[in-house]
């Protein structure tokens, strides 16, 4: 069996350097980390990452320290310079990859110093691996941070397995191609054997990108790179089903439930979770609950929204005006609708324990997940989960990429601020009897393609397309 070497912008374990100076690891749970968890302890397997300390913030040989703790996890650090992680990260990867990716193109800075850095840091990362891939490897790498790392490394072993899964969506054409850089991206992504989506029409489009800009033509998904063949197929990611489907079972959710339901008593729950981001829609999603108390007093009372940010990129300028504008917002609805005993929206801005957080799903009536572009989002997902045979209302963007999957929810366009409140006033009116079975068509489809059935299928498929490729160059 091949080896299976992970890469990606972080690590699963973060390093956190005390103030008395000791080194704390921190696992992340949930996500990527959960998905491949399975195939990480069963192949023989490598992950490499940055682990979230600046080199500056450690000492030499605390950096050999770390190097071999981490060792014994699986896990190998890639070490970056304090600039190098601002321009790189907070600059090119923040600044002008995420917005454009996201229809924002006025958010877009187009800084040839970021792009600069961008180049210099996926080359740090292939020095880093270029010292420990072996040519029989399996190299999965992950994400907007790295486009540029699957011909870096192609060019040096070109026999290699490169599979590569984007997880934020791939803009349309007119919109990638406002890009400077754009075709040496696209050459990046190339160095792969197969690239994943999370939806078809995102791998349209970058095969739509790569016809219009580098005149290579795909057929059936596959694009022949000078006589290399390149895959491109969807891959909607999925969740940790059985722990989100067990949540109204598990002990420690259903005492976590129980407290919650003291506090809200008889009223609706409305809950609404994502990272402080201008793409999720928060704004939006705010003033379509303002119009709903506006529209519809005979609510007043009937219901609380559970508004949780988890604080994100808060050094940057966008970010740190949103968290701004959604602190007077609430302020706003607040004072505006509010009474001794009633406060419309109770709002928590930071990140819950999972526990809480899936507490949450498991009371929650219903769920506004309306963000503005999404390349999947995952939080949809999870709340579903914990209504398998149960009641509980989802609300979600047809700008989601979980849309695709989710069509029996109620799908709303998030730009559109009276059809989220029509699609409140649906929520709260929809039988029980409805609800079980909307969820219960979507669980099914849930319970199918979990992230442990998603991880299977992407490698399946990365080493389906090492045969053709083998095949191919043979022939
Ligand atoms: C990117 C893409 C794509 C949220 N609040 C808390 C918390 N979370 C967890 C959720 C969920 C995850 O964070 C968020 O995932 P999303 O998919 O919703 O969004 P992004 O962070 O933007 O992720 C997205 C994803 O990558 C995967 O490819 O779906 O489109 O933008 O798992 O549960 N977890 C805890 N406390 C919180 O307060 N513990």
């Amino acid at each position: 069996m091949p080896r299976l070497v992970i890469i990606s912008n972080r690590l699963p374990i973060s390093i956190q350097k005390k103030p008395g100076g000791s080194i704390e690891y921190q696992r992340s749970a949930g996500g990527l980390a959960t998905g491949l968890g399975s195939f990480y302890k069963n192949y023989e397997s490598l992950w490499i990452g940055w682990p979230g300390i600046v080199r500056e913030g450690l000492k030499l040989e605390e950096t050999k320290l770390v190097k071999d703790s981490l060792k014994e996890e699986k896990c190998y650090p890639v070490f970056m310079g304090r600039r190098d992680i601002d321009w790189y990260y907070n600059g090119f990867c923040n600044r002008t990859i995420w917005p454009l990716f996201h229809y924002f193109p006025t958010y877009v800075k187009y800084d040839n110093e970021y792009w600069e850095t961008y180049k210099k840091v996926n080359k740090i990362f292939f020095d880093t691996v270029a010292d420990i891939l072996q040519p029989d490897d399996l190299v999965w790498i992950h994400d907007y941070q790295l486009m540029l790392l699957p011909n870096l490394i192609r060019e040096m072993y070109p026999e290699i397995v490169i599979g590569f899964f984007l997880h934020i969506p791939f803009p349309s054409y007119e919109l990638f191609r406002l890009l400077p850089w754009r075709n040496e991206i696209l050459m990046g992504f190339l160095g792969s054997n197969l690239i994943g989506f999370h939806t078809y029409d995102y791998a349209r489009h970058f095969q739509s990108s790569v016809r219009q800009l580098l005149g290579l033509d795909s057929l059936l998904g596959q694009i022949n790179v000078n006589g290399r063949i390149v895959k491109v197929d969807a891959f909607p990611m999925g969740i940790d089903y059985h722990f989100y489907s067990q949540a109204s079972k598990n002990k420690e959710i259903i005492n976590e439930s129980d407290k919650l339901k003291e506090k809200f008593g008889n009223r609706k729950i409305v809950i609404s979770v994502d990272r402080l981001d201008y793409t999720k829609g928060i704004i939006k999603r705010l003033k379509a609950i303002d119009l709903f108390l506006e529209k519809n007093p005979e609510y007043e009372k009937k219901f609380t929204l559970v508004l949780v940010v988890v604080p994100s990129r808060i050094g940057t300028k966008n970010y740190f005006l949103l968290k701004k504008q959604i602190d007077e917002m609430v302020g706003y609805i607040n004072g505006k609708y509010g009474s001794i005993d009633w406060i419309p929206i109770w709002y928590l801005y930071r990140q819950l324990p999972l526990m809480n957080l899936t507490a949450l799903y498991n009371i929650a009536d219903v769920a506004l997940v309306t963000p503005l572009r999404d390349g999947m989002n995952l939080v949809a997902k999870e709340y579903l989960a914990t209504k398998a045979e149960r009641k509980g209302v989802l609300i979600l963007s047809e700008m989601a990429g979980a849309a695709r999957e989710l069509g029996e929810a109620i799908i709303v366009n998030p730009n559109d601020v009276e059809a989220i409140v029509e699609a409140i006033k649906k929520a709260f009116l929809l039988s029980a009897e409805e609800q079980v079975e909307m969820n219960r068509t979507m669980n099914h489809r849930l319970s199918r393609y979990t992230i442990e059935k998603w991880a299977k299928e992407f490698l399946d498929n990365l080493i389906k397309a090492r045969d053709t490729q083998l095949e191919y160059s043979t022939k």
